[in-house]
């Protein structure tokens, strides 16, 4: 109880595990300068892909919400991929880019932990918990390498501006309460399993980080 939500505590509970997500080397290599820009473009467009699966994921959301503020919380945020898609398109021209790649394994093995948290039977505060774990790591990690004293590349900039920005985080934020509401009237029973989906989109993040950055 008190001032903060499960997920604050979860946070605080997983934080290696957080970190690992959140300043992994892909991202601090942004922040710093040092990134290599094939692993850069190998991440665009394998997150194409992912955002591509991402789509049929928050509509099941827009689904299973009945308040009033949420189904709205969550259509904003199918408004946001559509302009997200679009994003894509541009930036992968921009840097020659061809988005019909192969997904690689780690990405499809978080395309399917997406497919499967979109069923209908999966609870609304377990799947509200990995929609703003998901959005929130990204946020995290981009806004890192927006934060004062980085040598971000001037071309990866839209790129973190996009989850980085101030109004993606009060996105975030509203996630949070929605999922902190969900979780303070759940059973036992899917609030363990909200954590462990948790700590799955935790490793899931790492693992896509880790993607970008081998060779194959
Ligand atoms: C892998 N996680 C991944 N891609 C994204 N675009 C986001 C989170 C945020 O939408």
């Amino acid at each position: 109880g008190g001032e903060r939500g499960t997920t604050a505590r979860w946070v605080e509970k997983h934080r290696p595990l957080y970190l690992q997500a959140t300043r992994h080397p892909f991202i601090c290599g942004i922040k710093d300068g040092s990134v290599n820009i094939s692993a850069f473009r190998r991440w665009l467009a394998q997150d194409y892909l992912f955002v591509r699966e991402f789509i049929p994921f928050i509509a099941s959301l827009l689904l299973k919400a009945s308040k009033e503020s949420d189904v709205d919380v969550v259509l904003g945020g199918i408004a946001a991929l559509n302009d997200e898609i679009s994003w894509f398109r541009k930036e992968a021209s921009k840097w020659g880019i061809s988005l019909n790649v192969v997904p690689q394994m780690a990405n499809l093995e978080y395309c399917r932990f997406l497919q499967s948290l979109a069923l209908p039977d999966v609870n609304y505060s377990v799947a509200m918990t990995a929609l703003w774990a998901i959005e929130t790591v990204y946020h995290e990690s981009f806004s890192f390498c927006l934060e004062g004293g980085s040598k971000t590349p001037d071309e990866l900039m839209e790129a973190c501006c996009r989850w980085g920005n101030a109004d993606f985080g009060q996105y975030c934020r509203t996630l949070r309460k929605i999922a902190d509401r969900c979780l303070e009237t759940s059973s036992g029973d899917v609030v363990s399993e909200s954590e462990e989906i948790f700590i799955c989109v935790l490793n899931f993040e790492n693992d896509f980080w880790n993607m970008s950055l081998s060779e194959l």
